[in-house]
C-alpha cells in the first residue's frame, strides 16, 4: 500500500507522488459525472447544498468573460455515486491513514479543480490549512489527475519541506497576524512566498489516474495551462480523528453553514463522513 520509504519521504517533504490509484474506466466515469454536473450548473445550477454554487460560473455567457485562476466544483461526493465511491477508495483512504498516523479518516470535502484551456491562470503559492476552519494541521489532500498533468498544462508544484518550516507554522502565522494588525504594510515571509512563480517549486507531473498527496501546511501552486488540453483534477481532503471545528480561522468558509458542532468540538456529522 504505502511503504516506510514513502512515509518517510512524505514526513520529510510534505508531499508524495504516489502513482496509479484509478483505472482508466474509473477515470472516465468520473469525467462523465463531471460533465453531467457542468451541464446542471450551466443550466442554472443545483442549490440543494450551499457549496454547490462555489468556484464556477453558472452560465455560458459568464464563461466568456475574464479568464479565471481555476474552476472548482465542491463536494462531488454528494452529487454523483462514482465520486461517493472514490472518496472511500480503500487504497486511497489506507494511504491517508498511514500518512496522517490515524486509525480513521473523515472527509473534510472534495472538489474538482479544472484549468480549462484559455480560461485559467496561475494559482499562487498557498498553504491550505489557513483557508479552513479546522483546529490542527493533521489534514492532507489526495490530488488525482483526471487528465495527464504536466508543467505545460498546470500540474502541481510543491515546496519540499515547507510544511516543517517554522516560519510558516501556525504559531508563526499567529505572530504575523498580530504584526499585520499593528502595521498592515508589514511584509511577511508567507507574502513573499505567495509572490513567487510556480516554477519556484518542484513540479509533480502525473499521468491520468495517478495521484499525489500533500500536507495541509505544504506550500503549493499551479501555473497556467498553456496548452489546448484539459487539466482536470479530483482532490479529496481527509483529516485525522480528533480534528475540531475552529471558528476563529477561515470564518467565511462556504462549508461553515453545514457544520453541526460547536467551536472546539471534534468535527463530525453527515457532511463530514468517516470514510476509512
Ligand atoms: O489543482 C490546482 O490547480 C490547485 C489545487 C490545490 O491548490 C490543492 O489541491 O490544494
Amino acid at each position: 500500500m504505502v511503504t516506510q520509504e514513502q512515509t518517510r519521504f512524505f514526513d520529510e517533504n510534505g508531499y508524495l507522488k504516489y502513482g496509479k490509484v484509478l483505472e482508466s474506466n474509473e477515470v472516465q466515469r468520473l469525467i462523465d459525472g463531471l460533465d453531467r454536473i457542468v451541464d446542471i450548473e450551466l443550466a442554472g445550477g443545483d442549490d440543494s447544498s450551499v457549496e454547490f454554487s462555489v468556484g464556477h460560473r453558472r452560465s455560458v455567457k459568464a464563461a466568456q468573460d475574464e479568464p479565471r485562476v481555476l474552476t472548482q466544483y465542491v463536494n462531488m461526493w454528494k452529487r454523483d455515486k462514482e465520486y461517493k465511491k472514490t472518496v472511500r477508495h480503500p487504497l486511497i483512504t489506507g494511504i491517508a491513514k498511514t500518512l496522517l498516523r490515524t486509525a480513521m479518516v473523515r472527509l473534510w470535502h472534495d472538489h474538482i479543480i479544472s484549468k480549462p484551456p484559455a480560461d485559467n491562470g496561475h494559482f499562487r503559492f498557498h498553504q491550505d490549512f489557513y483557508g479552513w476552519p479546522l483546529s490542527e494541521p493533521r489534514i492532507l489532500s489526495c490530488w488525482i489527475a483526471l487528465d495527464d498533468a504536466t508543467v505545460e498544462n498546470g500540474c502541481m508544484h510543491v515546496v519540499p519541506g515547507s510544511h516543517r518550516d517554522h516560519r510558516f507554522s501556525p504559531e508563526a502565522k499567529k505572530r504575523e497576524d498580530e504584526a499585520l494588525a499593528k502595521d498592515p504594510t508589514f511584509k511577511t515571509e508567507r507574502a513573499k512566498m505567495e509572490e513567487r512563480p510556480a516554477s519556484f517549486g518542484v513540479p509533480v507531473e502525473l499521468s491520468t489516474g495517478e495521484c499525489m498527496f500533500h500536507h495541509c501546511l505544504n506550500f503549493h501552486a499551479t501555473p497556467q495551462n498553456t496548452t489546448n488540453r484539459q487539466r482536470r483534477a479530483f482532490v479529496i481532503i481527509y483529516y485525522a480523528q480528533g480534528v475540531c471545528f475552529n471558528d476563529a480561522q477561515a470564518s467565511h468558509h462556504c462549508l461553515i453553514p453545514t457544520i453541526e458542532v460547536n467551536h472546539g468540538e471534534p468535527l463530525v456529522g453527515s457532511g463530514f463522513p468517516a470514510v476509512g
